[in-house]
């Protein structure tokens, strides 16, 4: 009965992340003003059509009271999102401490923080407790608005614990888990005093997808290993149950892209840049300012590039925007000031007093601003020391169709998979290397360059977000499908 009332009969998908897609201001004690913020989740998702989606999570705001909690509801309803409200408490234990200080950093390789591995324990087991506690929530708001045949998806390491919680309740729930980092080695992965639990919570989804095989093999191997289950090339098999584990590599968005690069704004835009850096080649790095995206390793081989090749002092910028991230957290701090103090030297070095060869800027670019920063760039340079994907990379090709620029990209991101036929892949520690990979970009003939941007470019343009997000819900759905067939054989 319910689905008749529902608009075109379509399925309708619970997507359940962290944060919800739209950033909320409190203007009054029961308004609320809202703004969509344009995440490479949210175009993937309005582009699935055959589903109705809904987005459950956190609002990124603390509303204490209950005349705030309905108004902001009610404000959400009408942009499809169910907040989950969290108290400060809860965001600073599991937000801030579990997600972005334990398992970040874990899954990204830089191991657990040092005072986690010294008898501390109580602050790991309470931020832990914490985790556990923020995932029941979202559960349970889940759970309440959960309407039979619906498609649940939930994203990334924030909700590790959620599966479980959901197929606790009811046991039916077609539930999918995607990680958007890399799912590390088990051998670095078993250094999680909590590695048993959350594999065993990941593993009541139906189908659990990472972006790359070997994360998908990872996961496999952690399971196989810490929890002794049996790995088939399907997936997880624990006493007759099947978890599908599969590699589902994002896309970008790539006509957004592409037609945006028409608009007078934008092309407006790359004439001021084209002048202002006129007779130099454009570098440029767009990161959030985090540790994994080795901005002080990239400034550094630079800085080595320019000491080496003095012809190119006065030829070449480095544009580097880097958004800051996680600004309470102590280690972005300290990066923070890393980045400057390395800019602030290189520029000493080699600026003159009409120009300098570093232009580092704190802070993020509108989306047009970013496209015609992207176009008019020459060499771009991603050296994530590890990146579940890396967009970036993605969005930078999809504006170079009429300059064909060349892409210098770290092998250590997921995006090296894909894109690595047509990019320069380097090792982002070794700063020789990414030095001379510098050279090698801007002094690539055309032919070359063409050659290995039709690769990336036909990549970019035939492996959307759109069809991303399609695959996973149908390969969702399928799955379920086919384990229920299994049963009632
Ligand atoms: P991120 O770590 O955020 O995402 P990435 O995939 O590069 O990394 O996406 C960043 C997005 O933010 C891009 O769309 C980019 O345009 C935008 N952005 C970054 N810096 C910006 C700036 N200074 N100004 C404006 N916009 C900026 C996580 C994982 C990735 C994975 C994605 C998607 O860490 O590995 O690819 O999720 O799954």
């Amino acid at each position: 009965e319910r689905q008749e009332v529902r608009p075109y009969n379509r399925q309708r998908l619970l997507v359940v992340a962290n944060r919800l897609p739209v950033s909320a201001v409190r203007r009054g004690e029961d308004s609320w003003s809202l703004e969509i913020s344009a995440g490479g989740l949210v175009s993937a998702l309005l582009g699935v059509k055959e589903f109705e989606a809904r987005w459950i999570g956190w609002a990124g705001v603390n509303v204490p009271d209950e005349v705030g909690q309905k108004a902001l509801s009610k404000a959400l309803a009408e942009k499809r999102c169910i907040p989950v409200f969290l108290d400060e408490e809860i965001v600073h234990q599991y937000y801030n401490g579990y997600c972005n200080n334990i398992l970040w950093p874990l899954f990204h390789y830089l191991g657990l923080p040092q005072e986690d591995r010294l008898a501390t324990t109580r602050s790991f087991q309470s931020q832990f407790a914490a985790y556990k506690k923020a995932n029941q929530m979202f559960a349970d708001v889940v759970n309440e608005h959960y309407e039979e045949g619906d498609v649940v998806w939930c994203h990334d390491y924030h909700l590790m614990f959620l599966p479980k919680c959901l197929k606790e309740y009811n046991s039916k729930m077609k539930v999918g888990w995607f990680l958007h980092t890399p799912f590390p080695s088990s051998e670095i992965h078993r250094t999680l005093p909590s590695r048993s639990e959350l594999l065993r919570s990941v593993l009541a989804a139906d189908l659990v997808g990472f972006h790359t095989y070997d994360y998908a093999r990872h996961f496999v191997s952690a399971c196989t290993r810490i929890l002794g289950l049996e790995g088939t090339p399907e997936g997880v098999e624990d006493q007759g149950r099947l978890t599908r584990v599969a590699a589902f590599p994002i896309g970008i968005d790539s006509d957004r892209f592409i037609r945006a690069l028409e608009v007078p704004e934008v092309i407006q835009h790359m004439k001021e840049l084209k002048e202002r850096f006129a007779g130099r080649k454009v570098m440029l790095g767009v990161d959030r300012l985090d540790m994994i995206k080795g901005i002080p390793q990239k400034i550094l081989a630079f800085e080595k590039f320019l000491e080496e090749n003095a012809n190119w002092r006065d030829k070449v910028v480095l544009l580097q925007i880097a958004v800051p991230t996680r600004t309470d957290v102590p280690e972005y701090q300290k990066l923070t000031s890393q980045v400057h103090e390395i800019v602030g030297r290189i520029n000493g070095r080699f600026g003159t007093l009409t120009a300098v060869p570093i232009h580092h800027l704190d802070r993020s670019l509108d989306f047009h601003a970013l496209c015609a920063l992207y176009a008019v760039t020459d060499v771009a340079l991603v050296t994530s020391l590890r990146d579940g994907m890396n967009l970036v990379s993605y969005e930078f090709v999809a504006c170079q169709e009429a300059k064909k620029g060349v892409l210098i990209l770290s092998e250590f991101a997921g995006a090296a998979q894909s894109l690595g036929a047509g990019a320069i892949l380097v090792n982002p520690w070794n700063i020789t290397e990414v030095a001379a990979s510098i050279g090698q970009a801007l002094n690539m003939t055309a032919e070359e360059r063409e050659k290995r941007h039709r690769h990336n470019f036909h990549h970019v343009k035939t492996h959307t977000a759109q069809e991303w997000a399609e695959t996973f819900v149908s390969e969702l759905n399928d799955t379920v499908i086919e384990a229920q067939l299994r049963i009632s054989k």
